[in-house]
């Protein structure tokens, strides 16, 4: 750390610096002070940890977040979860009192690095300054290696304060990572050449920054049809013709039939944090899994061969061995205009309040193709999976892994901060926003673009939607509301009310052409929820089976 003059100062007056001298809790901020490093506070621990993980989720550099000790550091445990599940590089820094003497007893000490220990890839309390250049270094390899994640680090106060000779940071160095060996790739190609129905999946690693050309490239050399997992949504560039869906249901969605028609599903970064996109079983097609790690094995997903190495290059030469020789590469693409027609059924419907579907159709409408709708946690997060069509990589960041309500506006105000010249939307259910709505406050100070788009039912309704599905009583999930629209100009920006089914799409628009932070809210209707996603779904399944 940085050494303090006025420690040096009372040092050379001869104090001892453990004998009844305060100790300095806030050297950490003052070295920030004196850095380039930008300090951004929140209003809340637990949404910078969510900012921190999206940062990392971005653009593959770890954000780095800090908290005091004890209260402060037991709220990031959430965002350790999300950066845990969702594989996002993340750093986090927590205070502790001092090891080497406690003047305050056990005031607020609480055993972090234990609390953290399986929240993370690494937890560990930093004893000596000495140390600190590795350990930081070490952190960010471990954050960043693929599966990448989140590290913690504990700075207690007295070795934070502590005087330290100059000692350089661990330079970085570029990583290449080992590519799938020619005996896998001759394997996993003879898999593919055999297949008569092939499918490809791109499941959540797919959507690690570095791998959209790749992908992209991949998939328009093969001409083979692919879905997507929700947290693979956006994959694949541009209109390639070739997208058949994503599974935001585990089964029975359209989708669902080119997933059981196909008998062989290329699985591309699948990682199953994530609801199952489809479940394997005794019968259905075989499985490839692609991974820069081998798949872990589940009850629902236990590949029949693998092919592992940095997924990128590796996939380049697997595309080296198949391109144009794929005869049946396009044997499920009939199925597509089906599935397209059904899910963007009603898109247009004019009713109020507004439909799910509606709700989607007029936001992709406002968004540009590099617009991010960055989503919280509620019913209409299976509606924007299944529904909104993406065209570039990370243009739907969603949370399919830890799904907790809270991180919509925290991750969206991290992609606004990375993409100043982008659309960026957060979608939140009004359980959700209120759930780290003080962060209004956060993108404000900041000057942030952002448009935030609360869909209002008064209610947990994801949870009514499962209470109706089980035929249980309407119970318990539903609550008041403030005025969003005084709520946000309590915040000092602008919020508007949707009034009409055609008012959805022209209250974006102008929030978006304004500027700053807006606040848009919209009530929604989800008795769709049961009448598609339920009712419509269950009709299809009967169909489908009287036919096969
Ligand atoms: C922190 C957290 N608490 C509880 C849940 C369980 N849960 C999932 S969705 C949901 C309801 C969300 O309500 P809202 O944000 O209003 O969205 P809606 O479903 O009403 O559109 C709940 C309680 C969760 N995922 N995360
Ligand atoms: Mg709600």
């Amino acid at each position: 750390m940085v050494p303090s003059c006025w420690w040096l100062r009372w040092k050379t007056k001869g104090c001892d610096k453990y004998s009844g001298f305060p100790e300095r809790k806030t050297d950490l901020v003052e070295a920030l002070r004196r850095s380039s490093i930008k300090l951004v506070v929140t209003r809340h621990e637990q949404p910078a940890a969510f900012m921190a993980a999206t940062h990392g989720r971005l653009n593959g550099e770890p954000g780095v977040c800090l908290s005091t000790l004890g209260p402060g550091a037991l709220n990031l445990t959430t965002g350790a979860a999300y950066a845990l599940l969702g594989a996002m590089p993340m750093i986090m820094i927590t205070g502790q009192k001092g090891i080497l003497s406690s003047k305050q007893a056990r005031f607020q000490v609480v055993d972090i690095v234990s609390t953290m220990t399986p929240l993370t890839k690494m937890a560990r309390q930093i004893v000596s300054p000495a140390t600190i250049p590795s350990i930081v270094r070490e952190a960010f390899r471990v954050a960043q290696q693929e599966r990448p994640g989140p590290v913690h680090l504990e700075l207690p106060e007295d070795i934070a304060a502590d005087q330290a000779p100059a000692i350089a940071p661990v330079p970085r160095h570029a990583i290449a990572l080992p590519v799938a060996p020619p005996a896998a790739l001759d394997r996993a190609a003879e898999m593919i050449l055999g297949a008569k129905r092939p499918l490809i999946m791109l499941g959540a690693a797919a959507s690690r920054p570095r791998l959209a050309d790749a992908l992209s490239e991949f998939v328009r050399r093969l001409q083979v049809p692919f879905f997507n997992t929700q947290m693979g949504k956006g994959a694949v560039a541009g209109g390639s013709g070739l997208y058949m869906g994503t599974a935001a249901l585990s089964e029975r969605d359209y989708v669902h039939d080119a997933i059981e028609r196909a008998d062989l599903i290329v699985s591309i970064g699948h990682d199953t944090v994530e609801k199952p996109p489809f479940l394997m079983g005794p019968r259905g097609p075989r499985v490839l899994h692609v991974g820069y790690l081998p798949a872990t094995v589940e009850e629902v997903y236990f590949p029949h061969a693998e092919l592992i190495g940095d997924v990128g290059p590796t996939l380049a030469l697997l595309a080296d061995r198949l391109e144009g020789k794929l005869k049946s590469a396009a044997a499920l693409l009939p199925l597509r205009e089906k599935i397209l027609a059904a899910i963007g059924d009603r898109a247009e419907e004019s009713r109020y309040p507004l439909t799910p579907q509606r709700i989607v159709h007029d936001v992709r409408q406002v968004m540009p193709e590099d617009g991010i709708v960055c989503l919280d946690n509620g019913m209409y997060k299976i509606w924007f999976a299944r529904n909104y069509r993406t065209s570039v990589a990370n243009t739907l960041l969603l949370d399919n892994a830890l799904a907790t309500m809270g991180a919509g506006l925290p991750s969206a105000m991290m992609a606004a901060m990375l993409n100043p010249r982008r659309r960026v939307l957060a979608v939140c259910g009004d359980g959700g926003f209120m759930m780290n709505s003080q962060e209004l406050e956060t993108a404000v100070r900041l000057k942030l673009n952002l448009v935030v788009l609360i869909l209002q039912d008064n209610a947990y309704g994801m949870i009514r939607w499962k209470q109706a599905v089980d035929r249980f009583a309407d119970f318990g999930m539903t609550f008041g509301n403030p005025d969003f629209v005084t709520y946000a100009k309590s915040y000092g920006l602008k919020g508007s009310r949707v009034e009409s089914a055609d008012g959805l799409a022209p209250a974006l628009e102008t929030a978006f052409a304004e500027g700053g932070v807006h606040l848009v809210t919209v009530p929604i209707d989800y008795s769709e929820n049961m009448r598609v996603l339920v009712e419509e779904l269950r009709a299809h399944e009967l169909k489908t089976g009287e036919r096969t």
